[in-house]
């Protein structure tokens, strides 16, 4: 069903935003640190028309499911996103009417690749051009960020919201997240990403690990009197933390300086070292990732035309990112026999197949 069916007559306007890959920098963002997304070629677009009711009513065409909302109730599951993004708008002043939205999507959900963050920010993007808001990208990603934190339950950082409104497919967003300083970068000479789907999927939001290891990180960062663990750069000085609050920090000190070293326009095989040691450090010290998740990932890094490969995202299963030498991709098929063979199925995502 599209926006005619559902709602017997055209949107008013469409609009999009991609989904990210990370590919260095992860669970630094809430740490205040750095980060190194790119986007995907794979978006969510809205289209948008006024409601004909006092209620709002939001359709997403991949779940099939139409929810309506009255009055100020906060509905789940998908809607969530956009009515917070609706509602926070409201509460910065701007008027904004009972609307009907209709979503589709090729990001995949529950894979680290920012579906919610696409969805925020093609809501928003909708909601700048119907209605003519003088707000820019980045105020669009605070906006998409806020959402998230009060609206699903996510304590996230700004990575996904600025990679989804600022990021594009043919190079590197690198980002300073206290700052939000940035600047666009080539991938290493020769270089294109690969993005498979581990087949195991997670959900992030509430009760997850993902709120635990950033309260973690917080109380590190108070028992080393800094502000954030940005503000740490020896992984040495966190030697007398209890654990796992020293692993924690350990991780997010060592990421920092894994992604000034590869902005700073390292060579193909250094940027595969140190994505491999990234996913060493977010299976090992931040424990994030999953069996399935290392078994395609060391299947990864051994194969020849691989640079480096690791968990990408929030963790806890999802997709797993590879820098490949360019032109190289037919590897990606003996890849996931091999993963087949252990046991699992995985799926090319980047490339986008057909
Ligand atoms: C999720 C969050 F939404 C991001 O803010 C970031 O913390 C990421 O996990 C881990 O790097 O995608």
């Amino acid at each position: 069903m599209n926006f005619q069916q559902i709602f017997g007559s055209l949107p008013e306007i469409e609009a999009s935003a991609p989904g990210r890959v990370n590919l260095l920098g992860e669970h630094t963002d809430y740490n205040d640190g750095f980060v190194l997304p790119t986007a995907i070629p794979q978006r969510t677009t809205v289209q948008i028309g006024l409601s004909r009711d006092r209620d709002s009513h939001f359709y997403s065409e991949n779940l099939d499911e139409k929810v309506s909302i009255s009055g100020d109730h906060p509905p789940s599951s998908f809607a969530s996103y956009i009515f917070g993004c609706i509602e926070l708008l409201i509460k910065s002043g701007y008027a904004i009417p009972p609307l009907n939205l209709c979503v589709k999507s090729t990001v995949p959900i529950g894979l680290g690749l920012s579906s919610s963050a696409a969805l925020e920010v093609a809501t928003l993007r909708g909601l700048r051009l119907l209605f003519n808001l003088p707000l820019n990208d980045v105020e669009l990603a605070q906006i998409g960020q806020q959402a998230e934190i009060q609206y699903a339950g996510l304590n996230c950082g700004i990575m996904d919201q600025m990679a989804s409104s600022l990021a594009d497919t043919n190079s590197m967003l690198f980002l300073d997240t206290r700052t939000l300083q940035r600047q666009v970068l080539p991938f290493p000479e020769g270089t294109e990403i690969l993005v498979i789907d581990s087949g195991v999927h997670h959900a992030l939001a509430k009760d997850s690990g993902y709120n635990q290891r950033r309260a973690e990180c917080e109380a590190a960062a108070q028992l080393l009197k800094v502000k954030a663990l940005r503000d740490i750069t020896d992984p040495h000085a966190v030697e007398f933390l209890p654990e796992p609050l020293k692993r924690r920090a350990r991780h997010v000190i060592t990421e920092n300086n894994r992604v000034l070293e590869a902005a700073q326009g390292v060579s193909a095989k250094r940027f595969g070292e140190l994505m491999n040691a990234s996913h060493a450090s977010q299976r090992d010290d931040y424990e994030v990732s999953v069996v399935a998740v290392d078994t395609l990932v060391a299947i990864l890094q051994k194969t020849p035309g691989v640079f480096g490969a690791r968990l990408t995202g929030g963790g806890f299963g999802g997709a797993c990112v590879a820098l490949i030498a360019s032109g190289e991709e037919a590897i990606a098929t003996d890849i996931l026999e091999q993963y087949n063979h252990a046991g699992y199925i995985g799926r090319i995502l980047v490339p986008t197949q057909g």
